[in-house]
């Protein structure tokens, strides 16, 4: 199953800046090469979060490839660059795939998935410093109120970047998150654009028959944040809503990208429902997975 080592492939090590000019094509084949890691990772250790990772695997390539400037040589205050915070930490596979692709650290590394002394654990965190990692993050409910935080102190440093945090769905349950989301707007936090992963499922079920959320864009408005809506699984939409959340930054308000998504997306048998949240496939269900996931120029770990 090895193929050429990363250095061959389209996917690239390079400095990315907003000013990238990757197409949605290109960042397709990137997403589709993210997705075969991402399973290929849990199923290594047959744990981990495939279902939430795949689904957000259109973003975070998004982010990196294309929205964000961000330096792969990564400095711990991220001064001068666009910063961006996984408040839902359990699904880390498909963050370390797009750190490593993007250069943080060797893809190779992702072998390394949740075993012993790996610096790829099975949620985030800081003490064995992989580069790209600023906060420990899993237990859910606390990232947005680090990204205002950080936002704050880019404006307090006269720092002119944005800094992206994402939470799951599920995660809105926590009540921490409509403290940080009152504080925002009052403090005109407006170099803060925050993204739901509204797949409709978390680790139990239905975020309708677990917990309703409601009118996510009314509750949201309602507290004064600007809200946009996309698909989360359209790059052709996804990446002018991110442009246009950063036209709207700078004016005063917070804002929240609300984003549909499909748990387990690319995956056929693992999309809708919350059952792929925390499963890993088995040999079988891999092997399928991967004939779905196809890339032109395909670059294995
Ligand atoms: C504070 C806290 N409570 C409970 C958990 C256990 N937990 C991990 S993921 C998850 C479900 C979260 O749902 P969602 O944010 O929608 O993520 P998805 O299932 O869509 O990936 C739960 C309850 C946790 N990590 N942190
Ligand atoms: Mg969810």
């Amino acid at each position: 199953m090895s193929q050429p080592s990363a250095s061959t492939s389209p996917v690239t090590s390079e400095t990315h800046s907003a000013s990238a000019t990757k197409t949605p094509a290109e960042l397709k084949q990137i997403a589709a090469q993210v997705r075969r890691d991402i399973v290929r990772m849990v199923h290594g250790v047959s744990s981990g979060h495939p279902g939430g990772s795949l689904g957000c695997a259109d973003l975070l390539v998004a982010l990196y490839f294309r929205v964000m400037k961000h330096d792969p040589a990564f400095a711990m205050n991220g001064e001068g660059e666009d910063l961006f915070f996984l408040s839902n930490g359990h699904i880390s596979p498909v963050w370390y795939s797009v750190l490593a692709r993007s250069g943080y650290f060797p893809v190779s590394e992702l072998g390394t998935f949740r075993k012993l002394n790996s610096r790829v654990q099975g949620h985030p965190a800081t003490e064995e410093g992989l580069p790209g990692i600023r906060i420990a993050s899993g237990s859910l409910g606390q990232g947005l109120s680090v990204a205002i935080g950080a936002a704050q102190a880019k404006k307090l440093n006269g720092d002119d970047r944005q800094v992206y945090v994402l939470m799951g769905d599920g995660e809105l349950e926590e009540g921490q998150v409509w403290e940080a989301a009152m504080y925002a707007p009052h403090h005109k936090v407006d170099n803060l654009i925050a993204l739901v992963d509204r797949n409709g499922q978390q680790i139990d079920g239905p975020t309708d028959a677990i917990m309703n959320l409601g009118n996510l864009r009314a509750k949201f408005e309602a507290f004064g944040w600007k809200v946009l809506e996309t698909d989360g699984n359209d790059l052709e939409k996804l990446v002018p809503t991110l442009e246009e959340a950063r036209q709207l930054s700078g004016q005063g308000l917070p804002i929240m990208i609300l984003m549909d998504t499909q748990m387990g997306y690319g995956v056929d048998y693992m999309m809708g429902s919350h059952k792929w949240h925390g499963t890993a496939p088995n040999d079988e269900q891999l092997e399928l997975a991967l004939q779905q996931l196809l890339v032109d120029q395909q670059s294995d770990y």
